[in-house]
């Protein structure tokens, strides 16, 4: 059965591939499944059809037969249960995997959201000169022990799997920041992930919703 996906109508980052929908993308394109994708508006999003769906009026959003689920990384860790190729069949090298999807989402993200929200939305309020150092102090400090951690290693845990998709979308959320690029192996790493034929098919498609033209590939 075809999964549907939702994603934006119209993306504030003009098919920069920045919205969560990304990830769902990647993750389907990495395992081969094809996928729906319904568009939505910002109104939509907090109509009772979709808050039926996702309680926060947020996207993305999973369909598959009488499953819905929202939650990217939800939605990624049912892909990846189902599908070979996003977490190794070792029951430890899996649990490893898991931990850095929990890690990605959970320790890494905050901080860096925290850093976005302040620059979209907070711009003009009186402390923003004084907080956004703050915010991005904290970003740096994830990013150094995330730079540690990785080394001189091509994935977290050895081969890419569920956890590296998600800590490079994650990582991604800095684009046009230049704080990645503080992390020579984190930015190599972003870009192994962006080299990826998987992800280059997800962010073609995304693309296409804003530039209203085909996928080429
Ligand atoms: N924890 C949820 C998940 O992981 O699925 C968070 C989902 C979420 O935040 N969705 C956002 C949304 O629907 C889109 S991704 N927002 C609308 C709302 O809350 O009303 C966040 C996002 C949006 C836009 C950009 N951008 O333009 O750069 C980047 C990221």
């Amino acid at each position: 059965m075809t999964p549907t996906i939702t994603a934006f109508e119209s993306s504030p980052d003009r098919g920069r591939g920045l919205a969560r929908d990304m990830r769902v993308r990647w993750a389907l394109e990495e395992v081969r499944q094809p996928y729906d994708v319904r568009l939505l508006s910002f109104k939509e999003m907090k109509e009772p059809a979709h808050l039926s769906l996702h309680p926060f009026g947020q996207i993305p959003t999973y369909e598959e037969g009488d499953l819905a689920l929202f939650e990217s990384g939800a939605i990624i860790f049912h892909i990846a249960q189902r599908h070979a190729g996003l977490l190794p069949e070792d029951a430890n090298a899996r649990a490893r995997a898991i931990t850095w999807m929990f890690a990605a989402l959970s320790t890494v993200e905050p901080p860096i959201v925290d850093r976005s929200m302040a620059v979209l939305f907070d711009r003009d309020k009186p402390w923003h000169k004084e907080r956004l150092p703050i915010l991005e102090d904290r970003v740096r400090v994830r990013l150094g022990e995330l730079s540690n951690r990785l080394g001189g290693a091509d994935w977290l845990d050895d081969a890419f799997s569920a956890g590296d998709l998600l800590m490079v979308t994650v990582l991604r959320r800095l684009d046009g920041s230049g704080i990645v690029e503080k992390y020579p192996n984190l930015s190599a790493y972003v870009a192994r992930g962006e080299a990826r034929p998987a992800y280059q098919r997800a962010f073609d498609d995304q693309l296409a919703v804003f530039t209203g033209k085909p996928p080429t590939g």
